[in-house]
């Protein structure tokens, strides 16, 4: 199907660039990629179907997301209740939806109930299009007359990726007439030859794009291309925290510093890739490359997580990433890796996909139960012994809702699409940047290549991929080499190949015709990692990992009677699987021991013995009262808080206060 030349994608996962755009990589079919049951990722997915997503749907109608809706359509005296933007969870439900299913039968519950949802919707959209339950139904609200906090094109963002989702998918007809609408009507009001409306959120600018690249309606691409380029000038005014929160002080293209709001700043980046790549703008892809640089290199917590800030829920100065008081929002974790997948697309460098991968198997893995229906909304890397988890943005576990409930819908749309962030294609071939248990089918001009992987990564080393392909061509398979992975090795058909990873990829270019038989080894050797000295709160701390996946320590296995503030790291012995998976897959095995303090106060003075000793000898043997070495168990960081509740930490300390190892 072709509207003014453009070739329409049909059946794309979320982020679908047109032809034109600059891209390295392309993305697949969202139905090329189908996790199996047997994998990690498939579990997750599954899981995300069939519990978080009835949950969400459960939660959605049943609170004000809908009432909110219902109450504009039926004319009915009830308040609008909650946060201004509940709209965005419906939404972000339908398109949780769409990008499920694939996977349903006909007639499937959960599709119905998304079809209530999308009429609700579309009987209170107003025949100019309008449509905002918070502004309709709140008669001293005007339109666009709260730009700071009103997030009306923030719900409209939502509105517009969830329609590209149903259009994609195939599913929820009307969704994307109700979309348009609303979009004909941001550009009658805000476009070409009308003065510029910016959001305090925004969220409108990547889905603009992508209902651009759904539809071929150019006008959508030229107001997100105006949304980014109005930002930067004090145009929305500072409030109580600031220009800098809404992005608004510096245009992107002249910034230095990622400030603000975590979310905020990072879906606007993403907005920015999705313009910069459309329009072929150079100079505005590489401003967002260079503060995805700056936000790598001083404000990403070792989760893959940002935002350090409870107070504006802002990504906080360079180096300020302390672990107890992380805020580390969960759709701050799913913005990141959503910019960093299309920034991934537009360069094809392997960093972006390893940064992926700490997000997802950390930060993001940690927001949800093992039960799928409870959720973090912050992923603090330390939950101290007596925390006060009376508050919901600091929970002691994880909860069912929360009254500003951004992140389980977002958790809930973004697994059900995670299948299409693993694969790519370029003319040269396929490109495999996450590997988990699945099926990959794609269908070139020259034949057809079936990939089957099989593997238990990110817990076992060994990936193996049949190959089949009636391509007869030469053409390319690569596999992402982890920057944590300092050893591997690739075997086609028996035979080890000699092959270096100087970009990142494993390439094997020759002819694929047939079957054959790859088997990829990433090496995952337990690996002690330090911060940067200037991230002062973790001064003296390691983390332990393996592959992806951070470890951390929780009360639970400690010995009876130990505080884990008191804990410290001797020794790492290994990583075992256990035989019972149902604390984690695999553990890690360390030697710590626990320091005795000196007296009872908060602070007390630096003996001379102690003083001299941390000049010239290691903590074993400087006496420091330090307990007998026992033997304790880390578990994988996403796995916290799924048994008693308790204490937790990340970064380990591996001397007393005033004995520094770094
Ligand atoms: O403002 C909408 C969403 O609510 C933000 O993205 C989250 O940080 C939360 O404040
Ligand atoms: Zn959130």
């Amino acid at each position: 199907m072709t509207v003014d030349g453009m070739v329409l994608p049909q059946g794309g996962g979320p982020v679908a660039p047109s032809e034109q755009a600059l891209a390295a990589l392309h993305p697949l079919d969202h139905s090329a990629v189908r996790l199996s049951a047997a994998g990690r990722l498939g579990q997750w997915q599954r899981r995300t179907l069939d519990a978080t997503i009835p949950h969400v749907l459960d939660r959605v109608e049943s609170g004000e997301a809908r009432s909110n809706l219902a109450r504009l359509v039926e004319a009915s005296d009830r308040p609008f209740v909650g946060m201004v933007f509940t709209d965005s969870d419906v939404y972000k439900t339908l398109e949780a939806v769409a990008w499920a299913a694939a996977s349903f039968e006909p007639g499937d519950e959960r599709m119905k109930r998304a079809e209530q949802l999308l009429s609700l919707a579309a009987s209170a959209q107003e025949p100019d299009g309008y449509l905002n339950s918070w502004v309709q139904g709140t008669p001293d609200v005007a339109r666009w007359s709260t730009p700071q906090w009103g997030h009306e094109l923030y719900t409209a963002g939502h509105l517009f990726q969830a329609a590209v989702a149903a259009q994609r998918a195939g599913v929820l007809p009307g969704l994307l007439d109700v979309a348009e609408r609303f979009a004909d009507l941001l550009v009658r009001s805000f476009g070409s030859g009308q003065s510029p409306y910016i959001d305090g959120h925004p969220q409108v600018e990547t889905a603009l794009v992508e209902l651009y690249r759904a539809t071929g309606v150019e006008a959508y691409l030229a107001l997100a291309g105006r949304q980014i380029d109005a930002r930067g000038h004090h145009w929305l005014g500072e409030d109580k925290f600031g220009s800098s929160y809404f992005q608004d002080a510096v245009p992107l293209r002249d910034a230095t510093q990622a400030t603000g709001h975590a979310v905020r700043q990072l879906y606007l980046l993403t907005g920015a890739v999705d313009v910069a790549v459309e329009t072929r703008d150079d100079e505005l892809l590489a401003a967002t490359v260079r503060l995805w640089d700056e936000l790598s290199a001083t404000k990403s917590y070792v989760t893959g997580a940002y935002g350090s800030r409870h107070r504006d829920e802002a990504l906080g100065d360079p180096y300020e990433l302390p672990a107890d008081r992380a805020y580390a929002e969960t759709c701050a974790a799913i913005a990141a890796f959503q910019l960093a997948w299309r920034l991934l697309l537009a360069t094809g460098e392997s960093r972006f996909a390893d940064a992926m991968e700490t997000g997802l198997y950390n930060s993001i893995a940690a927001s949800t139960s093992v039960s799928g229906t409870e959720f973090f909304y912050s992923n603090p890397l330390h939950l101290r012994t007596g925390h006060d988890g009376a508050h919901e943005d600091a929970p002691t576990q994880r909860l069912p809702w929360f009254s500003c409930a951004c992140c389980p819908p977002n958790l809930a749309r973004f697994l059900a699409s995670v299948n299409d962030y693993l694969v790519t294609r370029t003319s040269a071939g396929i490109q495999v940047h996450q590997p988990t248990a699945c099926e990959v089918d794609l269908a070139f001009a020259a034949g057809r290549v079936k990939l089957t992987l099989v593997t238990d990564f990110p817990y076992d080393e060994v990936v193996r991929i049949d190959v089949e392909s009636d391509v007869d061509d030469v053409w390319e398979l690569a596999l992402r080499i982890p920057a944590w992975c300092k050893n591997f090795t690739v075997n086609v058909d028996g035979a080890v190949l000699t092959i270096e990873a100087a970009d990142g990829y494993a390439r094997v270019r020759r002819s694929w015709s047939g079957r054959h038989a790859v088997s990829l080894t990433l090496e995952l050797p337990v690996r002690r990692i330090k911060a940067h000295p200037r991230v002062d709160a973790l001064r003296g701390c390691l983390a332990i990992a393996r592959g992806p996946l951070i470890y951390a320590l929780e009360e639970a296995d400690l010995p009876p009677g130990i505080v884990l503030e008191d804990v410290r790291l001797l020794d790492v012995i290994g990583a075992r699987r256990p035989t019972d998976e149902a604390v984690a897959p695999v553990l890690i095995d360390v030697v710590a021991s626990t320091e005795r303090l000196d007296g009872t106060g908060l602070y007390s003075d630096v003996s001379a013995t102690q003083k001299t000793a941390t000049l010239h000898t290691t903590l074993e043997r400087t006496g420091l009262g330090l307990s007998e070495p026992f033997e304790v168990a880390l578990i994988p960081y996403h796995r916290w808080a799924n048994r008693t509740p308790g204490a937790m930490r990340v970064w380990l300390p591996t001397a007393s206060a005033f004995h520094s190892t770094h």
